[in-house]
Parts: structure tokens; C-alpha cells; sequence
């Protein structure tokens, strides 16, 4: 009896171990209450690469890619995807397709704050992704990640409904690190790496790759031993409300100038460049500001100082030519009186 016990514990463990994805790799708790409004950074990195999944890996490594990886903050109304359960029908397309416009009207339609990145091919040297901030709140305290492994069928990673509020505290984590593995959406057939394929009839719920229910033929995912699934990416979040409050209202132009990094400071190409146009206008926008302040206290200095002066210097000399004139007339009365008088 206690061994039956003892197995069914044991069961419900690696069974916990199984499905209790993503992996929760760090999770530190803030002091900030969960009624306050507060944004948080997230960035990805990804982890799929020939050496940790090598089985039917791509030997054209220049077409994997993740498709446009999409980030949001919501509450407990909204499900983007859940394992046991069909994909939507916008799901559906940023799977197979990795188009997002569907799911991006769901989110405004909702009013949600997120953020799409550009598709990032595996085979460039930067592999992170730093999103935009997402604002959270009491009620939007949720985030939720999606985004396509292509070239396949309907394979894709990513997260869903992780609370953001630490339940014994009523806090924000500070910061928390999930390791995400990889899901087939049960839409579209398919062993291996290759895009066009047939619809899967009827649908299947969204499953996580494991051990077991990989494709036997192509074994995609399995780790060099074969004996498990690693993750295919990371996801880190930090709250970036911890100077004060500055950091709910606070421009991302100002945060990236004055905030550390919390993580690997590189960033996809396209946001470094919109970084370093937003720095550089800055900084432009500074210099032409302060050559504006000299110009404008120039002309004011000249138009109450320097003038103020000329005028008072030209009084004062008014001043002396009347004294000298009236010296003048004076002496020349004398003069003249004098002459009278000798006359
Ligand atoms: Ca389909
Ligand atoms: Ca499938």
C-alpha cells in the first residue's frame, strides 16, 4: 500500500516535471504592492541550435528563425494559447504562417500592452530580443508570449497567463526567468522542419513536445543523449519600477539613458538603431538647445546690460559737454564782465 503510495507520488512528480512548463529558472520578489501600476522589460534569448536539438536539424541553418515573437500583459479574461486546448483561429496563423496581424487586433481591440518583434534568424550573431515595456496592472497582471519555430508545420514556443504578483506578498517579482520548450499546435501534419504540409483534421489540441510524442521518425527537439527535451529559449522580465516611481511614466529614451541593464545589453539590430537614432537625437536636441539658450541670454545681455551702459556712458558724456559748455558760457561772461569793466 505504501509502495503504491510512494509510486503515485512519485508519477505525479514526473508528471509535474513534465507538464509544469515553462521552467520557473529564477524568481525574486519585489516590495512594490501589486496595486501599484508598474511596466516591466522582458527580453529573449533563444536556446534552439543544432547542438542542443541536432536530430533532422536544418543543414541550411540560414532559414531557422522565430517569427515575429509577441509579448503582452493581460488579465484573467484573456487566453492567447493553452496546452490541452484548440488554437484560436489568429493562433492558428502566427503558427502556421507567422503572421500576427490577427492576434495584434485582438490584443488593441482589447487594449492590451505588448510588443512584436521582427522574425530573428538564428544564423545572425545576436540571438536576444529586448522588448518594449509592457505596463501591468492589478487586474492586467498576466503576461503571455507566443512566436512560430520556422521553418515547421505548426511548431512554435513561448508562454502563457504567468502571474506577475507574488500570491504570500501581494508583490511584483522583481524579476523572473522562464525557460520555455517547444509545442506542436495540433493545426498542420508534419514529421520534420518543412512548412507545407496538410491541415491536421479535425484539430488536435496544443501539445508539449516530450520524449514520447516527438515524431519517432525524425526525433526533432530531442536532446544529443536522447534523453529529453531542452528548452528552445529563455524569457527574462524585471520590473523597472524600482527607482522611486520614476519608472511608470518614465520615456523609454529616458529609461535606456538612465537605467542599467538588467540583462545582456544587446539587442536586435533594428532596436539598436532606433536606440541609437533616439540617442543621437537626443543628444542633437541638447546641444541645439544649449546653443539656443547662449544665443537668447546673448541678446538679452545686450539689450539690458550693453545698451543700459552705452546709454548711461552717453549721459554721463551729455553731461560732462554740459558742464563744460556752462564752464564756457561762464568763463566768457567773466570775460565779457571784465572787459565791461575795463571799458
Ligand atoms: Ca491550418
Ligand atoms: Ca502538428
Amino acid at each position: 500500500m505504501l509502495t503504491m503510495r510512494l509510486v503515485a507520488i512519485l508519477f505525479s512528480l514526473t508528471m509535474t516535471t513534465i507538464l509544469a512548463h515553462p521552467d520557473v529558472l529564477n524568481k525574486t520578489v519585489s516590495s512594490v504592492p501589486s496595486s501599484q501600476n508598474v511596466e516591466y522589460g522582458c527580453i529573449f534569448e533563444n536556446l534552439f541550435n543544432k547542438e542542443r536539438h541536432p536530430d533532422s536539424f536544418p543543414s541550411n541553418n540560414l532559414v531557422i528563425h522565430w517569427t515575429k515573437p509577441l509579448i503582452t500583459s493581460h488579465d484573467i479574461s484573456y487566453s492567447m494559447w493553452k496546452e490541452g486546448e484548440l488554437a484560436s483561429p489568429a493562433v492558428e496563423k502566427v503558427i502556421e504562417s507567422g503572421g500576427n496581424a490577427d492576434i495584434i487586433k485582438e490584443l488593441q481591440d482589447r487594449g492590451e500592452s505588448y510588443d512584436a518583434s521582427y522574425d530573428k534568424y538564428l544564423y545572425a550573431q545576436n540571438q536576444l530580443i529586448n522588448f518594449g515595456r509592457i505596463e501591468m496592472n492589478n487586474f492586467k497582471r498576466y503576461i503571455s508570449a507566443i512566436s512560430k519555430l520556422a521553418p515547421s508545420p505548426d511548431w512554435f514556443s513561448g508562454f502563457h497567463d504567468f502571474d506577475c504578483v507574488n500570491p504570500g506578498s501581494d508583490t511584483w517579482y522583481e524579476e523572473f526567468v522562464l525557460a520555455v520548450y517547444p509545442y506542436d499546435a495540433g493545426t498542420e501534419e508534419g514529421d520534420d522542419y518543412d512548412p507545407v504540409n496538410n491541415p491536421t483534421n479535425p484539430p488536435q489540441p496544443i501539445t508539449q513536445f516530450t520524449v514520447d510524442n516527438i515524431p519517432q521518425t525524425t526525433k526533432v527537439f530531442l536532446n544529443k543523449e536522447g534523453t529529453g527535451i531542452l528548452p528552445v529559449a529563455t524569457y527574462t522580465c524585471t520590473l523597472s519600477n524600482d527607482d522611486g516611481g520614476m519608472g511608470v511614466t518614465q520615456s523609454p529614451i529616458f529609461a535606456s539613458l538612465t537605467r542599467a541593464p538588467t540583462g545582456p545589453l544587446q539587442t536586435s539590430s533594428v532596436q539598436d538603431n532606433v536606440q541609437t537614432e533616439n540617442k543621437t537625437g537626443l543628444i542633437a536636441g541638447i546641444i541645439v538647445g544649449v546653443v539656443t539658450v547662449i544665443f537668447v541670454a546673448g541678446v538679452l545681455f545686450y539689450l539690458f546690460v550693453y545698451r543700459k551702459r552705452n546709454k548711461n556712458n552717453h549721459g554721463t558724456s551729455t553731461k560732462k559737454k554740459q558742464k563744460r559748455k556752462n564752464e564756457t558760457l561762464r568763463k566768457t561772461e567773466k570775460e565779457s564782465m571784465d572787459d565791461d569793466g575795463m571799458v
